[in-house]
C-alpha cells in the first residue's frame, strides 16, 4: 500500500516534494500550510526591494525551466510568481490545506498523528518543509511597546504605511536591511540605520534581460540548462573556497573592500562600515545599491549602542533619535528548527528537548528516534554561497529513494551510529570553516554551535544524498 504522506509547508521545499510525488504518480499526500497562500518565505518577505541575491535561473527547480525571468537576480514578486506557476503547472495546489497550522506531530508507535486546527489525522510519512527563516526575531530592547509611532518586522511589512516624508529608523544591517534601505531612503524624509555590526558587502551584478535574451532563453535548445550550469559552477568555484579559512578568504576581503572604496568616498563612513571579523563568518551581503543609499544626505548610519525604545524613537548611549516608523530588520529565530510545533517521536521523545543543545540530523534530513520523518532545508543544510533550491532537490531525491521502503506500513529510522558518525564528520569539517568564531550570526546557537550551515561543497552533498539510503537506516 502506498504510504500517506504529510508535507508541512508550501514554500520552495514543500512544493518541490509535492511535485516530485505527483510526477511519480503518488497522489496520497497532503500539504499543510499555516498561511492563506503558498510561497513560504517569498510570501512573507514582501518588503520594498525584497529579492534574491542568487541568480534567477539557479534559484529555481532544475526540472522547471522558466523563460519568464525578467532579470538576472529575481525580485520577490517574480519568485512568488514562479512558485504559483509551478503549483499550477504540476497541479499540486489542490492538495494544499491553507490556513491550517500543524501544532503537534506525534508518532504513536506505527504512524504519525498530526494535529491541526483542532483535528488529528494519521499519516505514514512526515516531511517537514517549514524552512529555517520563517519566524521573525524581534529584538529584546526595553521600551519597544512605548513607541508611539508604527513599527514592524521586515518580514511582516505593513503595506498600509506610506513612508513618504516620514522619519524612519531601521534596526539591523543584514541582507534584508540592505535590500529595503535603498527604496525606503528614496521615500523617507530621514532614514537612520542602526548598525550593530557591519557586514562584508560584495557587488550584485544585476541586469534586466532584454527581449532578445528572453527569446533566446525560450527558444534556443539547451541554453537555459547551460547558463544555469555555468552560474552554479561559478558560485561553487568562487564563493565556496572563501568560506574555508585560507588564501581565498583574502580574495573575498579584497573584493569587498574594493566595493566599499568604490561606493563610499567618505573615509569616516567607510570606517564605520568596515567589519573586523573574517568575511563569510556572517552571511556576506550581495548588493550594489546598499552603500550608495547610505551616502545619501537624508541617511545616517548610527553605530552607538541602542539603550531603549522610547515613545519618540530610538535612544542610544549618546542621544534620542526621533522616528515616526521603526523597522526591525533583526532577522529570524533560525536555530529553533520546527518550532513552535511539538514533535514527539518513538518512546515519547520530545524533539525540542533532544535538540536543546542544537538541532542535528543525518544529512540534515533524518533524526534517530523519529521514524519516517524527513526534513527539507533542515539542520546544517544552509549555504552561504549557492542556491538552497539545489540542496532541497538533493533532499527530495533522498526521500524519494526512501519511499519504496516505506510502503505497506514499513518504517525506517536512521541508525544512531550513522548519526554519530555524521556528527563527527560535521564537527571536523566545521573546524575548517570561517563561521565558528569571530562573529555573531544566525548560523549558530547562543553557545556558538553552527546548526544551520553545510560545511562542504554542494557537489559533495549531492553525492552523499544520492547514495542508496538503505544502509543508513534500520526498520523499526
Ligand atoms: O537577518 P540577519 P536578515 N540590536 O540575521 C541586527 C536571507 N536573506 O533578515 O549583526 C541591534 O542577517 C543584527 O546585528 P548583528 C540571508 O541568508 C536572503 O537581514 O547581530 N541590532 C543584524 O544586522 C540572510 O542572511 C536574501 O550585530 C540587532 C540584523 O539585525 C538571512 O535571510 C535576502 C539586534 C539581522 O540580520 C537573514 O537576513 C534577505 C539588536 N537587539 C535575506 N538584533 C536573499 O537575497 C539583531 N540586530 C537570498
Amino acid at each position: 500500500m502506498t504510504p500517506r504522506v504529510a508535507i508541512i509547508g508550501a514554500g520552495f521545499g514543500g512544493l518541490c516534494m509535492a511535485i516530485r510525488l505527483e510526477r511519480a504518480g503518488i497522489r496520497s499526500y497532503t500539504i499543510f500550510e499555516k498561511a492563506g497562500g503558498l510561497g513560504g518565505t517569498w510570501r512573507d518577505n514582501s518588503y520594498p526591494g525584497a529579492g534574491c541575491d542568487i541568480p534567477s535561473h539557479l534559484y529555481s527547480y532544475s526540472f522547471e525551466k522558466y523563460a519568464s525571468w525578467t532579470r538576472r537576480y529575481p525580485e520577490q514578486p517574480e519568485i512568488l510568481g514562479y512558485l504559483e506557476h509551478c503549483a499550477d503547472k504540476y497541479d499540486v495546489r489542490r492538495k494544499i490545506r491553507f490556513s491550517t497550522e500543524v501544532t503537534d506531530a506525534t508518532f504513536d508507535g506505527s504512524r504519525w498523528q498530526l494535529t491541526a486546527s483542532g483535528t488529528t489525522e494519521a499519516f505514514d510519512v512526515l516531511v517537514m518543509a517549514v524552512g529555517q527563516l520563517n519566524r521573525p526575531r524581534l529584538p529584546d530592547i526595553p521600551g519597544m511597546d512605548d513607541f508611539a509611532g508604527t513599527s514592524f518586522h521586515s518580514s511582516r511589512w505593513d503595506h498600509s504605511q506610506d513612508l513618504t516624508g516620514r522619519r524612519v529608523a531601521v534596526i539591523g544591517s543584514g541582507s534584508s536591511a540592505a535590500q529595503l534601505i535603498p527604496p525606503v531612503a528614496r521615500q523617507a524624509e530621514r532614514l537612520e540605520v542602526f548598525q550593530r555590526t557591519p557586514n562584508w558587502v560584495i557587488p550584485k551584478p544585476d541586469a534586466t534581460f532584454n527581449a532578445a535574451v528572453r527569446l533566446a532563453f525560450r527558444f534556443v535548445p539547451g541554453l537555459q540548462r547551460a547558463y544555469r550550469e555555468y552560474i552554479y559552477r561559478y558560485a561553487e568555484a568562487t564563493l565556496y573556497p572563501a568560506l574555508a579559512r585560507g588564501w581565498s578568504e583574502d580574495l573575498l576581503r579584497r573584493r569587498a573592500l574594493n566595493h566599499l572604496r568604490d561606493q563610499v568616498k567618505d573615509p569616516e563612513l567607510r570606517a564605520r562600515l568596515t567589519p573586523d571579523y573574517p568575511p563569510g563568518c556572517k552571511r556576506v551581503v550581495i548588493d550594489s545599491r546598499f552603500y550608495p543609499a547610505l551616502t545619501r544626505p537624508n541617511v545616517d548610519v548610527v553605530t552607538d549602542k541602542i539603550v531603549r525604545i522610547t515613545e519618540k524613537g530610538v535612544q542610544t548611549t549618546e542621544s534620542v533619535h526621533e522616528a515616526d516608523t521603526i523597522v526591525y530588520a533583526t532577522g529570524f529565530r533560525s536555530t529553533e528548527f520546527l518550532a513552535p510545533m511539538r514533535v514527539t517521536g518513538r518512546d515519547g521523545v520530545d524533539l525540542a528537548t533532544r535538540w536543546a543543545g542544537g538541532a542535528e540530523a543525518y544529512l540534515g534530513i533524518a533524526a534517530p528516534g523519529f521514524p519516517n520523518m524527513f526534513l527539507l532545508y533542515g539542520p546544517n543544510t544552509n549555504l552561504g554561497h549557492n542556491s538552497i533550491i539545489y540542496m532541497i532537490e538533493c533532499q527530495v531525491n533522498h526521500i524519494m529513494n526512501c519511499l519504496p521502503h516505506l510502503s505497506d506500513g514499513r518504517r525506517l529510522e536512521v541508525r544512531p551510529e550513522v548519526m554519530d558518525a555524521w556528527r563527527r564528520r560535521l564537527d571536523e569539517a566545521m573546524g575548517r570553516m570561517v563561521w565558528g568564531d569571530g562573529c555573531r550570526s544566525w548560523y549558530k546557537t547562543a553557545d556558538g554551535r553552527v546548526t544551520n550551515n553545510w560545511p562542504g561543497t554542494t557537489m559533495l552533498y549531492r553525492r552523499l544524498t544520492a547514495k542508496p539510503p538503505r544502509a543508513a537506516y534500520r526498520e523499526v
